[in-house]
C-alpha cells in the first residue's frame, strides 16, 4: 500500500532516567532522544532515533541527527516521493553513515503503514514469537555492593538474565562479588570497548566466570583484535558496535571475531538492515539477541517486534518501562511477565500511542517540515 506523507515532526526530547546509567563511555541521567512524525492520508507514524545528547556510543548525536534529517534526509524523502521503508533507503543511498537518524525514519515509516493497513510492525517483518525473554541492563556502580542491590532487585522484579556493564578498575571485584552471591546466574558482561588486547590477565580473569558472553571488550571498529581475542578465551565473545551492516556480520564470523551478536537496529541504519542481520546469523546458526539504547516505549515496541523473528535466540535488552523511566512517552507501558518475558505489541504498527501532553512536557525543541514548503 502506498501513501503519500505530506508532513514531519521532530521532537527533541529529554526524559529522566530513574537511575544514572554509567558506561565506559560515559553516564546519562536524562536520556535525550529524537522521535520522529510522519503525518499521511490521516493516518501518523511514530520513529524514534536513538541518537543521545553527547557521541559516546555512536559519533551521531541528536544534534547530528537533525541537521541531517532537516537538511538531506527528509528533502530526499520529498524529492523522491518515498511510500516504502524500501524506497527510503534508496532515497537515502548516496548518504553515507548517520545509521540512527535514518533507523529512526525507518521505523515512523513501518509504523505508518503498519497502521494503515491494520497489520502490526511484528507481522511485516515476519516475526513470530509473541513473547521475548529479555534481560536487564545494569551500568557502572560506585562499589560491588551497590551492584550486588541492583541485581537483588531485578531478580525480584523477575528478570532472569543480567548483564553489568564493565571498565577496566571495575571488572574482576564486582564479577567476584557477584558470582559469589549468585553461583548460577545467568550472567553477561559489556564493556563498550573499553580494553585492549594488552589487558590479556584481566582477560583470563574474565573467562573463569562462567559469564554467558563478554560484550565489545576492545575497540568500537574492531574485527581482527577480536578474533584473535576469541581464539584465547572460552567465554564467547559477542559484537556490539563493530557491527554495521550485514558485510560485518559476514567478515566476524568468517574472522572468528565473535560467537554472538548484538542487532541494534538503530546501529545497523534500520530494520530492514537488522533482518537481513539476522537472517544471516540463523543460516550460519550464530545466536543473535536484541540490543538497547535506553529507549522511550516507541523504540522498544520496534525492538520487541524485531526481537520476534526467529533467529533472536538470546535475550535481549529490552527491559519493562518502569526500569527506565518514571513516565514514559509511549502508552500503553510495558511489563514484564512472570518468566521474564515481555509481550509484543498487536496493534497496528508499532502498537502503540504517544501521550502527547507528556511529549509536550518533555520537548525540547521541535521541528515542522512540510512537503511543498520545500
Ligand atoms: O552497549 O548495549 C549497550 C545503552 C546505551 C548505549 C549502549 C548500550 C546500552 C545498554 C542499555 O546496554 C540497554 C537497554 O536499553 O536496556
Ligand atoms: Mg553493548
Amino acid at each position: 500500500m502506498s501513501f503519500n506523507i505530506d508532513q514531519i515532526e521532530l521532537y527533541h526530547v529529554r526524559l529522566r532516567l530513574k537511575s544514572k546509567f554509567q558506561t565506559s563511555f560515559g553516564e546519562e541521567q536524562d536520556r535525550e532522544c529524537l522521535l520522529i512524525r510522519l503525518l499521511s492520508d490521516g493516518e501518523q507514524g511514530w520513529g524514534e532515533c536513538v541518537a543521545g545528547a553527547e557521541p559516546g556510543y555512536s559519533y551521531e548525536t541528536v544534534g547530528t541527527a537533525w541537521h541531517v534529517l532537516e537538511s538531506f534526509f527528509i528533502p530526499a524523502l520529498y524529492q523522491n516521493d518515498v511510500r516504502s521503508p524500501e524506497g527510503l533507503h534508496q532515497a537515502l543511498r548516496a548518504y553515507r553513515g548517520h545509521p540512527l537518524a535514518k533507523a529512526g525514519l525507518e521505523m515512523a515509516i513501518w509504523d505508518l503503514q503498519g497502521r494503515l493497513r491494520g497489520e502490526s510492525f511484528a507481522a511485516l517483518i515476519g516475526g513470530a514469537a509473541a513473547r521475548i525473554p529479555v534481560g536487564v541492563s545494569i551500568g557502572i556502580q560506585e562499589k560491588p555492593e551497590q551492584m550486588l542491590e541492583r541485581i537483588a532487585g531485578y531478580l525480584a522484579a523477575g528478570y532472569r538474565r543480567i548483564k553489568i556493564k564493565i571498565a577496566p578498575g571495575a571488572d574482576l571485584d564486582v564479577l567476584e562479588e557477584v558470582r559469589n552471591a549468585y553461583p548460577d546466574l545467568r550472567l553477561w558482561v559489556d564493556a563498550n570497548a573499553a580494553y585492549s588486547p594488552d589487558d590479556s590477565e584481566i582477560f583470563k580473569r574474565l573467562d573463569t566466570y562462567q559469564l554467558e558472553l563478554i560484550e565489545q571488550p576492545l575497540y568500537n571498529d574492531d574485527l581482527v583484535e577480536h578474533a584473535a581475542l576469541q581464539r584465547t578465551l572460552s567465554t564467547d565473545l559477542c559484537l556490539d558496535e563493530s557491527i554495521h551492516h550485514l558485510r560485518d556480520a559476514r567478515h566476524a564470523v568468517e574472522l572468528g571475531s565473535c560467537r554472538v551478536i548484538n542487532i541494534k537496529p538503530g546501529r545497523v541504519g534500520g530494520y530492514l538492515m537488522a533482518c537481513e542481520i539476522e537472517s544471516f546469523c540463523r543460516f550460519k546458526s550464530v545466536p543473535v539477541w536484541c540490543g538497547g539504547m535506553l529507549e522511550t516505549g516507541i523504540g522498544r515496541a520496534a525492538n520487541l517486534a524485531i526481537a520476534s523473528r526467529p533467529g533472536f535466540s538470546l535475550p535481549g535488552d529490552i527491559s519493562a518501562s518502569d526500569r527506565y523511566y518514571e513516565n514514559d512517552i509511549a502508552i500503553p507501558a510495558f511489563t514484564l511477565n512472570e518468566d521474564s518475558t515481555i509481550d509484543v505489541p498487536r496493534g497496528p504498527g508499532l502498537g502503540v500511542e504517544v501521550d502527547l501532553e507528556y511529549l509536550e512536557k518533555a520537548t525540547l525543541k521541535t521541528g515542522v517540515f512540510r512537503r511543498n514548503s520545500l
